[in-house]
């Protein structure tokens, strides 16, 4: 039987950072090991380097050699042990959503669903359960960039009291494809080039395009994966969907098909393209940063957890299939209940350990939570154990620390394996035994009551290869999506469409998608078109006629979100002879709003501000650029202006703050930088008074309406 995991604690009771590294004062470390004994660490005695075997090591800095000067000893077994380790540090990626961020955190049930589920995470208002979450990119390596368009994996483990809950989801409600049996080419085709290994993390070339194409129900996920969604501002401002259809079953055996949904406290809000892509340059990290940052300094993300419900009856009265997952059940039809909060409160104390070796399974349910027959998610519940095997080398993968289940203990007749880290007493490792008759522990047993069972599907069928007629319409959703959208998002997802269709090399490619994008919309087919420069093509026969839906304007992002500061990045560039007044209301008057503040100068060291005394900055300009904050303020004196005219990265800064339609505030004195740098006043390029006041009042948003002059949209 496991022990509950506990994390390495110092004596003060915090999450010991210093854990293994050589300090100045030793901390006292208390570990709990995998037979629940007590380990602790007290003196500086026990801070003492060792082998993996617990021989104290006396120089690690020199290898044993035959003299000063002379060859290594094979003898030397500190030497090979620790770059023997090294070298088998890594092990594989993840062959998708290899690049990741992850925290931990805690769910909490605001509503009960008792009428629905027995699962008691689901039925226990008020409880805390621990979680642990990551993010993910798709398509690129473990070292990829944060900010690629692509979609984001939203993966949540629940140490619940019935075992792990897992909800593997994305930050999009539907998928590209239908059936589990095509994944692997549909990841082929968008991962790097077989022959020429590019482009890495980026869907913006041939063979995704062509397998798109070929698969005409990619396209309602085509048009989530060309919309700003894919181009996340934070990862604490992304939506979170389960995707699936799955079921809720309650104590009478009812079933009930639900959908689960994540929305962010924050909104959901994205970067523009052109700062996608910048960032990318200025900061690879850039989310992985953010989400960091902001919890470590206890501003901690939070999403609502909310629910779709429906009842079988309800579901095959809807024009569409709910098994298939390149559908979304609108919300204007079934809300979204919310039950539920999960928040995110520290940081993995190790990014291998927790982010890299947790382990997502679909398969994880507790009892009352169900599957449904979608093709696609049925084939997930074999892929991820499986996929664990390679990733992870063993079957004990379970008994790492971050995939233990955390709310209740594991135990079973399991056995043996690569890397068994438990000791199980005993010889009842079968069952039925009947040892417990003569006083020997027996073991664990089956629960018929409270143990998982699934819901009696009535199932009948011929064995065929076939897919479903109900899933033969792939247009009238995609349609929905690009008529729900606002003019700025419209304009937005048809550019996107021509910037990746002009990455594409093959004309017949770019022909074969227009033609399906004819069945979605004419007028986007039409503005693709004219974007490439090309003709269009007759529209594609589609398998299903597409049919209009009444406007869902909960697929909106643009006008949804809060109008706040909060969870937001002010940057202020600072010079020498600046005011220091203005610097320190603008500061004040961002952070009364919940924005973080940073200054920024030409000299890391600091500027000498007006009254001669000297101010303390952040970052250093050229390292900074304004696309990794949200707004902009200048505090420029009329000579730090006149210097920075001749400063690339200077008027790089106030260009493309402007261009990303950022709010900027300015002294009057950097209104030179300001022209040279094309910035043409509006509501929110604004002077910055004593008070920073006028500022803050437009600093949360974009300035929409700026876009048209600074950029040719399609
Ligand atoms: Fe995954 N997916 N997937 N996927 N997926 C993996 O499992 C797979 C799908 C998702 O942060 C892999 O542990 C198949 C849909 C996330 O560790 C692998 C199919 C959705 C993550 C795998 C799908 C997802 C994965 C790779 C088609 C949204 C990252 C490493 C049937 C609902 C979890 C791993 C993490 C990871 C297979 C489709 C989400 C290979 C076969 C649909 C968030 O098992």
């Amino acid at each position: 039987m496991a022990k509950t995991p506990t994390a390495p604690r110092t004596a003060s009771g915090g999450p010991d950072k210093s854990s293994g590294r050589n300090t100045a004062k030793p901390a006292i470390t208390t570990t709990i090991g995998a037979g629940g004994e007590v380990h602790q660490a007290a003196s500086a005695q026990d801070q003492r380097l060792t082998t993996n075997h617990g021989m104290p090591i006396s120089d690690d800095q020199n290898t044993l050699s035959a003299g000063p000067r002379g060859p290594h000893l094979l003898e030397d077994f500190v030497l090979r042990e620790k770059i023997q380790h090294f070298d088998h540090e890594r092990i594989p990626e993840r062959i998708v959503h290899a690049r990741g961020s992850a925290a931990h955190g805690v769910f909490e049930l605001t509503e009960s669903l008792a009428d629905y589920t027995t699962a008691k995470i689901l039925t226990e208002v008020g409880k805390q359960t621990e979680v642990f979450t990551r993010f993910s990119t798709v398509a690129g390596g473990a070292g990829s960039v944060d900010t690629p368009r692509d979609v984001r994996g939203f993966a949540v483990k629940m140490y619940t009291v019935e075992g792990n809950w897992d909800l593997v989801g994305n930050n999009i409600p539907v998928f590209f494809i239908q059936d589990a049996i095509k994944f692997p080419d549909l990841i082929h085709s968008v991962k790097m080039e077989a022959d020429r290994g590019y482009p890495q993390a980026a869907s913006a070339h041939d063979t995704f395009w062509d397998f798109i194409g070929l698969m005409p129900e990619s396209t309602h996920m085509i048009m989530w994966a060309m919309s700003d969604r894919t181009i996340p501002r934070s990862l604490r401002m992304i939506e979170g969907f389960g995707v699936h259809t799955f079921r809720l079953v309650n104590a009478a055996g009812e079933a009930t098909l639900v959908k689960f949904h994540w929305r962010p406290k924050l909104g959901t809000q994205s970067t523009c393209w052109d700062e996608a892509v910048k960032i990318a340059g200025a900061d690879p990290d850039y989310h992985r940063r953010d989400l960091f940052d902001a919890i470590d300094k206890g501003d901690f993300p939070e999403w609502e957890f909310g629910v779709q419900l429906l009842t079988q009856e309800q579901a095959d009265a809807l024009p569409f299939d709910v098994l298939d997952a390149t559908k979304l059940i609108p919300e204007e039809l079934y809300p979204v209940r919310v039950v539920g909060r999960m928040v995110l409160n520290r940081n993995p104390d190790n990014f291998f350990a927790e982010t890299e070796q947790v382990a997502f399974l679909p398969t994880n349910v507790p009892p009352g939570i169900d599957f449904s027959e979608d093709p696609l998610l049925q084939g997930r519940l074999f892929s991820y154990q499986d996929t664990q095997l390679s990733r992870l080398g063993t079957v004990n993968f379970h008994q790492i620390p971050i995939n233990q289940p955390k709310g209740c203990p594991f135990q079973n007749m399991q056995r043996d394996g690569h890397m068994q880290m438990q000791v199980p007493k005993g010889r009842a490792n079968y069952e039925p035994n009947s040892l417990a008759e003569a006083g020997e522990d027996g073991g664990p047993r089956e629960d018929p009551k409270g143990g998982f069972r699934s819901f009696q599907t009535p199932v009948e069928g011929t064995k065929v290869r076939i897919r479903a007629e109900t899933f033969a319409d792939h247009f009238s959703q995609a349609r929905l999506f690009f008529r729900s959208q606002t003019d700025i998002e419209q304009a937005h997802l048809a550019s996107a469409l021509v910037f990746e269709l002009s990455k594409v090399t093959l004309e017949h490619v770019r022909l074969r998608v227009m033609s399906n994008l004819l069945n979605v919309d004419e007028t986007l087919a039409g503005r693709v078109a004219d974007g490439l420069g090309m003709d269009l093509p007759k529209a594609s026969a589609p398998a299903a006629e597409p049919f209009d839906m009444d406007d869902s304007p909960a697929l909106r992002i643009v006008g949804k979100y809060p109008d706040t500061l909060k969870g937001r990045l002010v940057g202020v560039l600072v010079t020498d002879g600046a005011d220091g007044k203005v610097v320190s209301a603008v500061k004040a008057a961002a952070e009364g709003q919940g924005a973080q503040v940073q200054l920024i100068a030409p000299k890391v060291g600091g500027v000498v501000l007006k009254d001669g005394s000297k101010l303390k900055v952040d970052r250093q300009l050229a390292g900074s650029p304004s696309v990794l904050f949200d707004a902009v303020a200048l505090v420029l004196s009329e000579a730090g202006c006149e210097l920075l005219l001749g400063e690339g990265a200077a008027v790089d800064f106030a260009k493309d703050a402007f261009g990303h339609l950022k709010a900027m505030g300015h002294t009057p004195e950097a209104q030179p930088l300001l022209d040279k740098a094309g910035v043409v006043a509006d509501d929110r390029v604004v002077l910055l008074g004593k008070d920073g006041k006028a500022f803050v009042a437009v600093a949360a948003g974009r300035q929409w309406d700026r876009e048209p002059k600074v950029r040719i949209l399609a």
